[in-house]
């Protein structure tokens, strides 16, 4: 099978890419990626000779469309994904991640090539603290940010190009990632970077609000099952079962790095900030039979913290501009 993989270069697609070199080596895989500051070539070397890489953008139908044609599933990672960038600067989000699914749709529509569509639970909105309910496949679409509206115009775009066209496509939608090859700009690596660099955590808020964690890795094997033997039109809801709030995250963090356990700081809030997100991957796991393979958090964040710690060539040249980007916005 040759998959086209948009978005390699990006933390979740580069460790896609690098997980089906490792496990599914007969396939073969083409990346497509615009290397925005997102992205980064680097993510792909331990794979770079398994691999073909092109530069190029996916709202680019020229670049797009011969790509599709030669290959026999198309899996789509690339997207503008860093919520805050989308509160300061939308119009990135809108081109990217909408018309540059549209862009694809067209082309696997034109080819007849599979899809699979990799997508949020941002989508869904927020829940309360308290509220016992996780988010399915059944929840309405609520998003609050720019990142999250134009993700989940780009699932609707799907969803119409299956039923009206045809397309064999899939969705899903995960919970938030974590682990080697994201980028500083993130809640996680940018706590792990600062502390490597003796500047304290900074919680937005009051740290109250949750995020249902999985790893990378776990979120990628959950992509290749759905790929490999999901149901056409279907979305599945990918996520382990791994809500912790903000606060928690830091002090587990200060505690791996050998700080004492109130050494952060509380900066101003995001605004609009979505308080809770909770996956039921219920469909994913009765389905599928996929099961998350971390299921110890403190263990999976530890052994990220010794990856950034061993890795600081691949994101020392990120930082400054990432925390200029953060001071201007007083976070
Ligand atoms: P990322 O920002 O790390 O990577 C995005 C990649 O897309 C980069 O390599 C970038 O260069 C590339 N890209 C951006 N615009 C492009 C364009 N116009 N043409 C071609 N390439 C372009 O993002 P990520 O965290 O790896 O997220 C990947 C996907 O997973 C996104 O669709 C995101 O919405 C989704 N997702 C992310 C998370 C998470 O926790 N990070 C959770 C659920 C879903
Ligand atoms: O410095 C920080 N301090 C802080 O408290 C940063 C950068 C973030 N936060 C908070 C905001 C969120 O509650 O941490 C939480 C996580 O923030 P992000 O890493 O920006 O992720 P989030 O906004 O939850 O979105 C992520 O998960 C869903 C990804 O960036 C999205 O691409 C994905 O769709």
């Amino acid at each position: 099978m040759h998959i086209l993989v948009t978005g390699g270069a990006g933390f979740i697609g580069a460790n896609f890419v690098q997980q089906v070199v490792r496990e599914h080596p007969g396939t073969k895989v083409t990346v497509l990626d615009a290397l925005t500051y997102a992205g980064d070539e680097h993510s792909l070397d331990p794979v770079a000779d398994a691999i073909t890489f092109v530069k190029g953008d996916v709202a680019d139908a020229d670049t797009v469309d011969p790509l599709v044609a030669d290959a026999d599933a198309v899996v789509h990672f690339a997207a503008e994904s860093h919520n805050d960038n989308s509160l300061a600067e939308p119009w990135p989000f809108v081109r990217t991640n909408i018309v540059g699914t549209y862009t694809l749709l067209e082309a696997v529509r034109r080819h007849g090539t599979r899809y699979h569509h990799i997508s949020t639970d941002e989508v869904y909105g927020d829940l309360e603290l308290d509220d016992p309910a996780k988010f399915t496949p059944e929840t309405p679409y609520n998003p609050s940010s720019p990142y999250s509206a134009t993700k989940a115009g780009s699932d609707m775009l799907v969803r119409a190009w299956v039923r009206s066209f045809g397309v064999a496509a899939t969705i899903s939608n995960c919970s938030n990632n974590y682990g080697p090859y994201q980028h500083v700009e993130k809640f996680i690596p940018r706590q792990i970077t600062n502390l490597i660099d003796g500047v304290r955590p900074k919680l937005y808020g009051t740290g109250q609000n949750v995020r249902d964690w999985i790893h990378v890795d776990d979120h990628n094997a959950a992509v290749w099952q759905i790929l490999a033997q999901g149901r056409i039109g279907e979305t599945y809801l990918i996520g382990a079962d791994g809500e912790v709030d903000n606060k928690t995250v830091v002090e587990t963090l200060l505690e791996l790095m050998g700080q004492p356990a109130d050494a952060y700081d509380l900066v101003s809030d995001r605004p609009g900030h979505d308080l809770r997100y909770a996956i039921d991957a219920t469909r994913l796991r009765e389905e599928l039979g996929w099961e998350p393979r971390y299921t110890s958090f403190r263990d999976g964040l530890a052994a990220t913290v010794a990856w950034y710690r061993a890795n600081e060539d691949w994101w020392r040249p990120q930082k400054d501009a990432t925390e200029a980007k953060y001071a201007s916005l007083g976070r």
